[in-house]
């Protein structure tokens, strides 16, 4: 009853913590109270106001589930909120969540009509991952309201309210604001108990299992655990994988090739809706004994026949950073993008095929154009890891 009890009490406290422990613990919840604050204000100045709350282009769990909350504290002011995205979600543990939550999420159409909405609300992301539906909101002159982001700071928007914080996960800071009363929560209100339960996969997914998480992320947890739903959360998580999924897995295990402790697999053509199974494919990779890295990768077939070799990194080796390795092997495009990145522990390229793309059903053709990237990735990857090729 300890973390119940706590709760209360801090809900009571409104932003004047007692003298006596004074630490730099207080000041960081005196700030997230005051942006808790601002954030009420603000939603309350735009009562009745119908907004768009815009998710990155691949929605995850994180995203959706903030996206979710966001919602139901809005319509405490009157504000209606649609949630809208630019990709695709094919993630089975995502369309699963989805579902849950009987979200009605808008796949983003150029024939929508903007002027509906008096501002927009960007959560998980600051705009650059979601780059279609930013530029057509600023075409239509919809004004940016509101940020709340656990990524480095972008100056891509310029909101009059941002809540930017170094949590594990977006969910991070909305728990916060729940527990700060911005939505009363009530066990009995099964609207409440499902953005519980999504916030709670969120910060799993998003803090790999807590292995990333931080006091904040606990803290969050902690307070969400009173009102998660354990039946649906393990219903979510333990979503089987589809046929297409394990003819990927399939694909990658026989065509891996292992150096150096690296397990390297070119799963040749991949079909958009398949793009997910890329990273699950490594994942998976990297459960064989005496694997620290897993690097996956396929040519991904997309709109009008346009093609790109898209690879995924995943690894245990702590020494190892993604963002560096990619960078390093990859390098850059000739507008001095570079073509891969990452995280700590992951990371993923996209090369695009350009000119080359096309005709993907000209079987001669497809599995000529497979070899030369398959040959070339694996040549870069090898200069980096240090062994002759074969
Ligand atoms: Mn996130």
């Amino acid at each position: 009853m300890t973390t119940k009890t706590n709760v209360e009490e801090r809900k009571v406290d409104n932003g004047t913590d007692g003298g006596g422990e004074a630490s730099l613990e207080t000041r960081e919840v005196a700030v997230a109270k005051s942006k808790a604050q601002k954030l009420v204000e603000i939603l309350e100045a735009h009562r009745g106001e119908r907004h768009l709350i815009v998710v990155h282009d691949f929605p995850d769990p994180d995203a959706i589930a903030a996206a979710f909350t966001h919602r139901l504290i809005s319509a405490q002011f009157d504000i209606e909120a649609d949630v809208i995205y630019g990709g695709k979600i094919s993630h089975q543990q995502n369309i699963a969540l989805v579902r849950l939550l009987g979200l009605n999420l808008l796949p983003f159409d150029p024939a929508l009509d903007l002027s509906q909405y008096q501002a927009a609300v960007f959560v998980d992301n600051q705009g650059t991952t979601a780059e279609k539906i930013t530029e057509a909101l600023e075409a239509a002159g919809v004004p940016c309201l509101i940020v709340v982001d656990h990524h480095e700071v972008q100056e891509r928007l310029q909101p009059h309210f941002k809540d930017i914080r170094r949590s594990g996960a977006v969910a991070t800071i909305y728990a916060k604001y729940l527990e700060q009363g911005l939505l009363e929560l009530d066990r009995s209100n099964k609207d409440h108990v499902i953005a519980a339960t999504a916030l709670m996969h969120g910060l799993i997914t998003d803090t790999q299992n807590f292995i990333r998480a931080n006091a904040e992320d606990f803290q969050a947890a902690g307070f969400l655990s009173w009102f998660t739903d354990v039946e649906i959360l393990g219903q979510i998580m333990r979503q089987l994988r589809p046929k297409q999924v394990m003819e990927i897995i399939r694909r990658a295990l026989g065509e891996r090739m292992t150096v150096e402790s690296f397990s390297i697999a070119g799963i040749g053509y991949v079909r958009a809706e398949d793009r997910d199974a890329i990273p699950q494919a490594a994942d998976f990779l990297l459960t064989e004994e005496n694997i620290h890295t897993a690097i996956v990768y396929g040519i991904v077939v997309g709109a009008n026949d346009e093609e790109k070799l898209i690879g995924s990194l995943r690894t245990l080796k702590i020494t190892l950073d993604p963002d560096e390795f990619l960078k390093e092997v990859f390098g850059k495009d000739p507008t001095g993008h570079y073509f891969g990145g990452g995280k700590q522990l992951a990371g993923g390229f996209e090369i695009p095929v350009g000119f080359l793309s096309g005709d993907s059903t000209d079987e001669e053709y497809r599995r000529m154009k497979w070899q030369v990237y398959d040959a070339q990735i694996k040549q870069k990857l090898f200069n980096k890891i240090g062994v002759e090729k074969g």
